[in-house]
């Protein structure tokens, strides 16, 4: 089945999936938004909260949905799978409430996914063989974004966009190719837009998309992905057996729109947004090019001028350990797994106690590459964004702390900032990086490690009999 299953259930319900691998790889499943209280286990990140579930083995993934509803999604969380394996995952809210908003007449998942001209694991293999950029190599097509992007389109006349509700935290979209590539090369299609179209048209018209920020100076196959919605919920006059005439497009770079848009976004009322900060953490995140090393031939090292591309964040490329989870390491302390002082010099982890409020700036200054950050466990307030370099003194003052969106995924733009809080209220171990899969690989990664607060219902749960072994 492809997409896979929809899963649909209420906030407040406990979920129990079996999964079963019958593919010829490894695999993981991760329910994309869910915060997994207390459930670090059933995250599904392979090598941070779990080992992968290997071919013919199975996992069960248990954890109860607290306090969140709207539209999520699952998806694969092991090597480049994300791709093939993922499906909607909808929150309704709990029985006998509703969202907030007019019941719509009519509703409909759109699953907007990504696709490969080969086998990803075969790209995958490759490209960490020879560090060059894979849509190059492999002469891949590969259309952004990709990963998994999904809303509820409604049928209801007279509605608001659904979002400008807090909870409808779908990923942010990449907004450009994965890599500078070399002058030869050509970039990935442009990704569709992000937006959804309003839901008040009249039947047979089309809707303006909204266009995400593109590169600045980056060659660009410039295609725009676009859709046409028909609404049959009303009889058809004539007219409208001709065919729709297309909106006019924004630019495909037309980067002011794009932001005007993101940054429109607010919670549908007053938020509590932590005020009290004891972590204030800056992240520098980007793409850089290293060296090749001593000794190593010159197919191995595909990067422009015969370097190997890298991602980092404060400088630092992340590594997943390949013999132990970092959650079974923390929790069972098993030494050399990995390091805890990130983001002062090594890679690694930050560790956090349970109930500190965080105020976390991701900056982007370094490059030309927007990158969609999501964080696992926890949604978050952005607070605030911008460009250049983030200014603490000056740009502090523009921190929406009324009602500011509550997302799991914070797009850094293109040469800026974006600051997002939360509280630290959930234990484990929590991967925050970016969202595109090339970029993990490269290293644009780090984690935080939640310790428990006090008691039982401020900790982490025992592992489940049946987690996966390495
Ligand atoms: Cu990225």
């Amino acid at each position: 089945m492809y997409p896979g299953p929809t899963l649909e259930v209420n906030d407040g319900d406990s979920l129990v999936i079996h999964v079963v691998n019958r593919a010829r790889y490894n695999v993981t499943i991760h329910w994309h938004g869910i915060r997994q209280m207390r459930t670090g286990w059933a995250d599904g990140p392979e090598f941070v909260t779990q080992c992968p579930i290997r071919p013919g083995g199975s996992y069960t993934y248990r954890f109860t949905i607290e306090g969140q509803e709207g539209t999520l999604w699952w998806h694969a969380h092991s090597s480049w799978l994300r791709a093939t394996v993922y499906g909607a995952l909808i929150i309704q809210p709990k029985k006998g409430s509703s969202y907030p908003f007019p019941k719509p007449n009519r509703q409909t998942p759109l699953l907007l996914g990504e696709w490969w001209d080969a086998n990803p694991i075969d790209v995958v293999r490759e490209a960490t063989r020879n560090w060059g950029n894979p849509q190059c190599v492999r002469r891949i097509y590969h259309q952004w974004p990709a990963w998994g992007f999904l809303q509820l389109f409604r049928q209801s006349s007279s509605s608001p966009w659904p979002t400008t509700s807090s909870r409808w935290s779908e990923p942010t979209p990449p907004t450009s190719n994965p890599s500078p590539p070399p002058s030869s090369c050509w970039a990935p299609a442009k990704p569709p837009t992000s937006s959804l179209p309003p839901t008040n048209l009249p039947p047979g018209t089309t809707s303006p998309p909204v266009p995400t920020p593109a590169p600045k100076a980056r060659p660009s196959t410039n295609t725009t992905t676009t859709a046409v919605l028909e609404y049959k919920t009303v009889s058809c006059p004539a007219k409208c057996a001709t065919k729709p005439v297309p909106a006019a497009l924004p630019a495909f770079n037309d980067t002011a729109t794009a932001t005007a848009f993101t940054t429109s976004l607010r919670s549908p009322k007053k938020a509590e947004v932590p005020t009290d900060i004891d972590e204030s953490l800056f992240i520098t995140v980007g793409l850089g090019l290293n060296k090749c090393p001593k000794g190593v031939r010159k197919r191995n090292c595909q990067g422009p001028n015969g370097t190997r591309f890298a991602a980092s964040m404060n400088n630092v490329s992340f590594v997943l350990p390949s013999n132990f989870s970092i959650l079974q390491a923390h929790k069972q302390r098993i030494p050399g797994v990995f390091t805890a002082d990130f983001p002062d010099e090594a890679a690694g982890e930050v560790r956090l106690h349970r109930e500190r409020e965080q105020g976390v700036v991701a900056a982007d200054s370094r490059d030309e590459e927007n990158h969609p950050i999501h964080l696992h466990g926890y949604d978050f307030f952005i607070v605030a964004e911008g460009f250049g370099n983030f200014n603490p003194k000056t740009d502090s003052k523009k921190f929406n702390l009324v009602d500011p969106p509550m997302r799991n995924t914070a797009s850094v733009p293109v040469g800026g900032w974006t600051v997002i809080r939360f509280v630290a209220d959930n234990p484990g171990v929590w991967l925050m990086h970016c969202h595109l899969d090339v970029h993990i690989t490269w290293g644009l990664a780090m984690a935080f490690l939640v310790e428990n607060g006090v008691g039982e219902l401020q900790s982490l749960q025992p592992p489940p009999a049946d987690l996966p072994l390495c």
